[in-house]
């Protein structure tokens, strides 16, 4: 998969090559390109930015350079002819919609990646009417800029593509696919400050592992996301006998 990022602070994206994630750019898996908005300004200053028409603080994000920058990434225009190759353009904004898992999920899917990061007010509304940009958002707060959430957005994509974690598997195995909180995992040694770890897990009873887990992953869930809980219970109803013991123990 291939991710371009256009931004006006490429240096933030080391967080990203120097992680798992390089690893697997080297590894030909993920290709990561980063751009410089300023680089396609036009102005002798370099100028990427300025003033909003009708008044307000802070600055704007000027069309140009980011017409430029996505001309010379060969952009398609309309989001119907990205569809047609697997592409996506996405805008990072606090005004898109909330990413999640499952979005997360679709975006695996792509063959190709542009993320766009605002700053300072964020982007003339041009930019994003012209290319059809799609507004993304990492959460209901405000960022100084796009580019840490759009780090949460590759992170959180690149993890799901084939071969980038280290173990294949552990990406789906996660208890946010199965719609609960992850159980509590230990490992040496078998006694810390005075801590033990659980009896159960030294055994080797897979059953009863599983099932300790299954009844600790809906404990928490249960205290901390009882929303989470709830669309769990409501989407799935295919229990085992063993699993149902569990459930009412837990839900009584
Ligand atoms: Cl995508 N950008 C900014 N600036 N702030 C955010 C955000 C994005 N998502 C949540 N807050």
């Amino acid at each position: 998969m291939k991710m371009h990022v256009l931004t006006l602070f490429p240096e933030m994206f080391t967080a990203v090559t120097g992680s798992i994630l390089g690893r697997a750019q080297e590894k030909g898996i993920l290709e990561f390109q980063f751009i410089n908005i300023r680089d396609f300004s036009k102005d002798k200053h370099k100028k990427a930015d300025d003033y909003t028409f009708g008044g307000g603080p802070g600055l704007l994000m000027l069309a140009e350079p980011i017409f430029g920058a996505l001309s010379h990434l060969g952009m398609e225009k309309s989001k119907a002819e990205r569809e047609h190759v697997h592409k996506k353009l996405l805008y990072m904004s606090p005004r898109g919609k909330v990413l999640n898992q499952k979005k997360i999920e679709t975006l695996a899917q792509e063959e190709e990646i542009t993320i766009l990061c605002g700053h300072y007010e964020g982007v003339d509304q041009r930019v994003l009417d012209y290319w059809e940009m799609e507004e993304v958002s990492i959460g209901d707060y405000v960022l100084t800029g796009g580019e840490l959430a759009a780090m949460v957005l590759m992170d959180s994509v690149a993890r799901l593509v084939p071969g980038v974690l280290p173990r294949e598997g552990s990406a789906m195995e996660e208890s946010i696919y199965s719609g609960l909180l992850e159980y509590p995992q230990y490992t040496k040694p078998r006694e810390f400050c005075g801590m033990e770890v659980p009896e159960v897990l030294l055994g080797g009873n897979h059953k009863q592992i599983y099932l300790w887990r299954f009844e600790k992953a809906l404990r928490l869930t249960k205290a901390v996301r009882p929303d989470l809980l709830e669309a769990f219970l409501r989407n799935r109803e295919d229990f085992t006998k063993d699993e149902r013991k569990v459930l009412e123990k837990v839900l009584k």
